[in-house]
């Protein structure tokens, strides 16, 4: 009786609960999950010279000109009396950005050069040291809370111009001596209370940069982790608050570093990361910052499809606009958003809350997936290449089968097409138009019971 009893214990026992740690993730992390796409904005002096100094135009990222064309600080700060970006509107930022269908927006309260964006107590380098004398950051945020985006942060580690930072460039007159790094996480760490003290409301991001150079250690990644985390528990902190990352790759190597998810820089993995939270940030065109002659810029097409693959693999998407002298967002940029935007309009439902692909690979696009009520799941396939129809009357896309049943097809975006889906050999024949949807990435949405479970004919991974 009594061995009986335990038996039928065991046998309802839950699955194994997540460790409290992940949990803690998982709370955290939840609607950064939900949001797969966000608005990245580098806004700075740098904008100024705009990729040129001194007659010269100066290669490389915009917001680096200081370091690239060597230039001292001592030439470098009075920039600030000409930063007057009155053309600045942040309730047209936001709505840029929800034009977009981006959930959230990541700025540059003080990039490399070492600029507040906002009134800081601890700095004259800050915006109120300049002509506009406006704080850019609660005009921000007060418009991304009447907007409902998400505001969050990205502060540099790394401070070109900060008296007590170090190292020095080569070229600024200033004595290492008379420099006392501990002072400067101290005025540091200053800055970041003022940003997360609620005057900005509730942060979602503090996206961390220039973590690669000597002086920063990984105790004190550690400790400026736990500083932030202590200010506030639920804010998200990226892996560049430590040194766990792997260059430009953006993820940890192997290592218990501080940081909630992975930050490539201007790549995309090429494979999913199971268990790990990750975002691709980067530029339309070459440059963060924005520069007077980068019209380099990358097609609505490429990055909608690279929005997909991302999505496809479990990541965000952080991409970047450079605000120019004057404030405004740059046309070229604004009319991609626009054209990504009207994209999301009819297909964002693929994107948003969606978790990785169930396939490797698949010949004509990408694969999103979301769980829906009573165990059922829905893939979003996204179609890049369309099939051509055999007979120029009936239309199929093949996909690999799956063992589960199925519920229903559609076509996002067609309110006249009855699609269907019947086995056949190997895989799923899914009857399509003629014609995509849209000629960029039509999706069809498949319901089907249960979670999706490969037949013996392919492996999910
Ligand atoms: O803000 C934008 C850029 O200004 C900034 N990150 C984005 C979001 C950026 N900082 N540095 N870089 C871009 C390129 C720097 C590359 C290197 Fe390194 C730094 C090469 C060696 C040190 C990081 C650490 C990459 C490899 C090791």
């Amino acid at each position: 009786m009594c061995a009986l009893m335990i038996g039928s214990l065991a046998m309802q026992s839950p699955p194994p609960q997540p460790s409290a740690k992940q949990a803690d993730l998982d709370r955290r992390m939840g609607w950064f999950r939900d949001a797969r796409f966000g608005m990245f904005i580098h806004c700075g002096l740098y904008a100024i010279p705009g990729g040129q100094w001194q007659g010269k135009e100066v290669g490389g990222a915009g917001e680096w000109i200081l370091q690239t064309a060597r230039i001292p600080p001592a030439e470098y700060m009075p920039l600030i009396t000409q930063f007057n970006p009155v053309e600045f509107n942040a309730d047209e930022w936001v709505r840029i950005a929800k034009m977009a269908g981006q959930k959230y927006i990541v700025i540059t309260s003080k990039h490399h050069e070492g600029f507040a964006l906002w009134d800081s107590r601890v700095s004259t380098f800050d915006v109120m040291g300049t002509p506009f004398k406006r704080d850019i950051l609660k005009e921000l945020a007060d418009a991304c809370a009447r907007g409902g985006i998400k505001l969050c942060f990205y502060h540099s580690i790394m401070d070109w111009t900060h008296c007590d930072y170090l190292p020095k460039r080569e070229w600024d007159a200033r004595k290492e001596e008379d420099a006392d790094f501990d002072r400067y996480v101290g005025y540091m760490k200053e800055q970041l209370r003022e940003l997360v003290s609620g005057k900005y409301g509730k942060i979602g991001i503090l996206w961390f940069d220039g973590e690669w150079e000597p002086s920063w250690t990984h105790e004190r990644g550690l400790e400026l982790a736990r500083y932030v985390r202590a200010l506030d528990p639920d804010i998200i902190i990226n892996n560049r608050v430590d040194k766990g990352r792997n260059g430009m790759a953006g993820l940890n190597g192997a290592g218990d570093w501080a940081g909630d998810y992975g930050t490539p820089e201007q790549e995309i993995p090429a494979t999913g990361l199971a268990g790990t939270d990750w975002e691709t940030c980067m530029t339309m065109n070459d440059t963060w910052g924005w520069k007077a002659t980068d019209k380099n810029w990358k097609s609505a097409a490429n990055m909608i499809q690279m929005l997909c693959d991302i999505a496809s693999k479990g990541g965000n998407f952080l991409l970047n606009v450079g605000s120019q002298p004057d404030g405004r967002i740059p046309a070229e940029s604004i009319e991609r958003l626009a054209q990504i935007g009207a994209w999301m309009e009819t297909n964002g439902e693929a994107i948003y809350g969606s978790s990785a692909s169930p396939f490797a690979n698949l010949p004509w696009g990408r694969c999103t997936q979301k769980q829906l009520p009573q165990g059922r799941t829905r893939l979003y396939l996204h179609v890049f290449e369309w099939p051509k129809s055999a007979d120029g009357k009936s239309n199929t896309l093949i996909m690999p089968a799956l063992t589960n049943e199925i519920v229903a097809v559609r076509l996002l975006g067609a309110t006249s097409f009855a699609s269907s889906a019947t086995r056949s050999g190997d895989g799923w024949s899914i009857s399509i138009p003629l014609t995509p949807s849209d000629p960029v990435c039509s999706v069809i949405a498949i319901d089907i019971v249960g979670r999706p479970l490969p037949t013996a004919a392919h492996s999910s991974k």
